[in-house]
């Protein structure tokens, strides 16, 4: 059934709404039964690239271009690396240093969301390490103080890492208090709920399964409505000098 040529997705210079209904899944050399939905890259002038990966069961993601965060967003995914192997399940997600030999692997079908970006080093300091975790047992820190909305930091915040990959968390009717307008780009997936997401002079409707991305600069401001807490995961390019 034929949509009429109506899409919620909407791209412009400074930010893309990508929505469920213009996914298109495509292959990345080295992986086998996944199909991945490209959502932001450099093709799009963004300085790292994020998707999501569908496994059929016995699929396989291949190697990385760059540092990679998978999150496990359904099912069961293993990760080998070394001589370790790790089983993450739902809510788990894994941090793999750029150049840093591995390989994911999804018993059943599963599905996560992935993000690379090329890795910035700072002379003489200290390189990143792999790093399991589980959304939710880290500690959930209000936004600047505000009780309803809850940041959950998934990496850590040292200089030996140059990205952030955070949760947010709206209780219902929660927004942000401001509006933002910052250098760091953003990769967002709504993974619960919804509401309205201002991105540059645009008030644009968005809930789970949707895509943003936000370049340097574009003002952004978002207010949870529905009947259900909204949650969503996002990415920015952290603790970098603009210049390096
Ligand atoms: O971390 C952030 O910049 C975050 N508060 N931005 C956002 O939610 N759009
Ligand atoms: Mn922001």
């Amino acid at each position: 059934m034929h949509n009429m040529g109506q899409t919620r997705s909407v791209r412009r210079a400074s930010h893309l709404l990508h929505t469920p209904d213009t996914f298109i899944r495509t292959l990345l050399p080295g992986s086998s039964k996944a199909s991945v939905v490209v959502h932001v890259s450099p093709a799009l002038g963004a300085g790292f690239t994020q998707y999501s990966v569908e496994f059929e069961s016995g699929g396989t993601l291949g190697a990385a271009s760059g540092q990679r965060f998978l999150y496990v967003l359904d099912g069961t995914v293993t990760l080998e690396h070394g001589a370790e192997t790790y089983t993450l399940l739902e809510n788990d997600y894994a941090y793999i240093p750029q150049g840093s030999e591995h390989i994911f692997h999804a018993p059943q079908a599963a599905r996560a969301a992935v993000i690379e970006q090329k890795y910035r080093r700072v002379a003489d300091r200290k390189l990143p390490e792999l790093l399991i975790g589980h959304e939710p047992s880290v500690a959930a820190q209000p936004l600047m103080g505000d009780s309803d909305l809850l940041v959950r930091s998934l990496l850590p915040d040292t200089e030996a890492f140059d990205l952030a990959v955070n949760t947010m968390s709206y209780a219902l009717g929660a927004a942000l208090s401001m509006v933002e307008v910052h250098v760091m780009e953003h990769g967002l997936l709504m993974l619960e709920g919804g509401g309205i997401y201002r991105l540059d002079d645009e008030w644009y409707p968005v809930k789970a399964g949707d895509f943003i991305w936000m370049a340097p600069y574009c003002p952004q401001w978002f207010g949870a409505i529905g009947k259900v807490p909204a949650k969503y995961l996002i990415y920015k390019d952290w603790n970098r000098h603009p210049l390096a």
